[in-house]
């Protein structure tokens, strides 16, 4: 991995480019993945490369909605295995869910690389699914259709972070509830998800994990209330308000 110097004023976005050139090398992510990470980097850009307040609350709204969760499930793909494959192993841990492989440039070999990477991380083997879809996902002609029985074929809740938008909407019109993780608040996932965090998945995953300890000890009627009062569209408004805001006052935010 090349080596970036800490003191570098762009270290972290710096570091999660390295992280998926690396998860490519290794044969883990896809090109793609490279070209959609540049897409969010442009979004993170727009909203200051920071947790926005409607973004907390989104992930707040998620951990609750998986904390209810009867059968919850975190889908992994080939950006997610790279870029935080501790943290999706900590949560799945934590909410005891199952972490499924779901890939959209599916090769066999690249799942087979991302179970190894993600027992590495140390998931239990019997936790990481996907290698084996058992089950067809209705409606999508592509191989994010396949999924498992004991997973995402099943789920109530799925965790679905840089998802397609497509597959984001048959999960949806299959009765679950579908959580995205994904910068760009116009997207077809954005507006078709349950709930949108729209923030970096890293620093997303980071803020479930601390939530999802605070919130353990909550109640289920506290819980609910989370999710019944959430409004994901209004939320990827505000969203946009603030980044249209942003965008006013460019002449004066201090760029760093
Ligand atoms: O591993 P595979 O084969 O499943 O491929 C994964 C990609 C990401 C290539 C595939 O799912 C894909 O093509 O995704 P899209 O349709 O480009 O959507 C990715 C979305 O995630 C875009 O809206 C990006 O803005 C957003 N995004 C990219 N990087 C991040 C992100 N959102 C949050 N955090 C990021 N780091």
């Amino acid at each position: 991995m090349f080596q970036v110097p800490k003191s570098h004023p762009r270290y972290e976005s710096l570091i999660k480019r390295e992280k998926l050139a690396e998860g490519v090398r290794a044969g883990i992510t896809s090109f793609q993945g490279l070209i959609a990470h540049g897409r969010g980097e442009a979004f993170d850009y727009l909203i200051g490369e920071r947790t926005l307040p409607p973004a907390l609350n989104a992930t707040k709204t998620a951990v609750a909605m998986l904390l209810l969760a009867e059968r919850p499930v975190l889908s992994v793909n080939g950006n997610v295995a790279a870029l935080v494959p501790s943290g999706i192993v900590e949560l799945s841990r934590f909410l005891d869910a199952p972490l499924e492989i779901n890939i959209f440039y599916r090769t066999e070999e690249r799942v087979r690389r991302i179970k190894e990477h993600l027992l590495r991380h140390g998931a239990p083997e019997e936790k990481v699914l996907g290698d084996k879809p058992d089950a067809l996902i209705p409606g999508l002609e592509h191989a994010r259709a396949k999924a498992t029985r004991r997973g995402i074929y099943s789920a109530d809740v799925v965790l679905t972070p840089l998802e397609d938008g497509d597959r984001c909407e048959a999960l949806v019109r299959m009765g679950k509830r579908v959580i995205a993780i994904d910068l760009n608040p116009l997207s077809r996932t954005a507006r078709a998800a349950t709930v949108t965090v729209v923030d970096d998945l890293t620093r997303a995953v980071n803020n479930m994990i601390r939530l999802a300890a605070e919130l353990k000890e909550a109640s289920r009627g506290e819980l609910e209330k989370f999710v019944e009062t959430f409004d994901n569209r209004g939320n990827l408004q505000s969203v946009l308000k603030i980044i249209a805001e942003r965008l006013t006052q460019l002449d004066i935010i201090e760029l760093d």
